[in-house]
Parts: structure tokens; C-alpha cells; sequence
């Protein structure tokens, strides 16, 4: 098995426009257990707005500035895991991952990573991501701004 995890592949991934089937329901695995996430539970947490962000996706132009609200991720993965954490994986329905160290997301609490419900003050459509990570940071030809989050994984 090799090292270099898939989720530091160098630009090659053509995105992927087409949701896939199935709900916006998250599953939060954490501590051997999990829990459900839905929509609209992510909206009833504090919401947060990120200005400026672009989507710096090499191969297929730029997008944005945009503004995204959400939970950042930090709080969401502290609000059900108080001991320490080292890594958080995200994953989509349709196979695509990225994944942050919390020492990261800690870090950027000006501009925080964050699960995205919103953009430009709307709620995003199930095309746009409708639950979409933003690392607002991210220069790596959007490989890290995961559209239709359907799994997190909290690795201690
Ligand atoms: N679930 C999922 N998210 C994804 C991708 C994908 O294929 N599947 N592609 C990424 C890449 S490579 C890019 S460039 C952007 C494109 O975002 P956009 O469709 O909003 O322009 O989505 C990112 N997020
Ligand atoms: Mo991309």
C-alpha cells in the first residue's frame, strides 16, 4: 500500500458535475460510534460567513468571489468529540475525499474551513454541493472544496 494517500494526488481530477443519487444526509463516524447529520440540523447550529472565496479550479476557470455561510468545521467536530483529535476525513457520495489536519482547522479560525449550506446568501441547490466544504485557503485546483459531503470521519 502506498504512502502518498489519494487525497494529495496533484491536479488531475476532472470535476464532477452531475450530483449523485441519494439525500444530503451526513454520517459523522466518531469515537466508534456515529450519528446522522441532516441539512437542517447543520442549519439550526451558528452559522458563519466566509467573503472572498474563489474557486481556483485549474483546467476548467475560476469561480467566485463568493460568499459562503455555514458550520465551521471545527465546532461541528467539537461539538460531539471534546478529547483530542488529529485528522478529519471528508467524503462525498460520488467517491471524491479530501482530508485536514485539526491542528489546520484550528488555525484558521478568521477564515474557517467550513460545511457550506449557503452561497451569496442562497441556499445552494443539490448541483451547486447543496452541504459543500469550503477551505477557503485552498490553492490546489479545488481538490479540497468536496461538493455533496455525505460521510466524516474523525480520526483520533
Ligand atoms: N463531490 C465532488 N466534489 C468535487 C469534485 C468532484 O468531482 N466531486 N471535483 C472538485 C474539483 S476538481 C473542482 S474543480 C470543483 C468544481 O466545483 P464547481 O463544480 O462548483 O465549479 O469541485 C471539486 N469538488
Ligand atoms: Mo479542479
Amino acid at each position: 500500500m502506498s504512502n502518498e494517500p489519494e487525497w494529495t494526488l496533484p491536479h488531475s481530477h476532472e470535476p464532477n458535475p452531475t450530483p449523485p443519487p441519494g439525500n444530503a444526509d451526513i454520517t459523522l463516524h466518531y469515537q466508534g460510534g456515529s450519528t446522522i447529520l441532516k441539512p437542517d440540523s447543520l442549519l439550526s447550529m451558528r452559522q458563519q460567513l466566509v467573503h472572498n472565496c474563489t474557486i481556483l479550479s485549474t483546467g476548467h476557470g475560476t469561480s467566485g468571489p463568493f460568499t459562503f455561510g455555514g458550520v465551521p468545521l471545527s465546532a461541528l467536530v467539537e461539538n460531539y468529540l471534546q478529547q483530542a483529535w488529529s485528522t478529519v476525513e471528508i467524503i462525498s457520495a460520488d467517491g471524491f475525499r479530501t482530508r485536514l489536519a485539526g491542528e489546520e482547522l484550528r488555525r484558521s479560525a478568521e477564515r474557517p474551513v467550513l460545511l457550506a449550506l449557503t452561497k451569496d446568501g442562497q441556499l445552494m441547490s443539490r448541483e451547486e454541493g447543496l452541504v459543500r466544504l469550503v477551505v477557503p485557503y485552498e490553492t490546489g485546483g479545488a481538490l479540497q472544496q468536496v461538493k455533496w459531503v455525505s460521510e466524516i470521519r474523525i480520526i483520533e
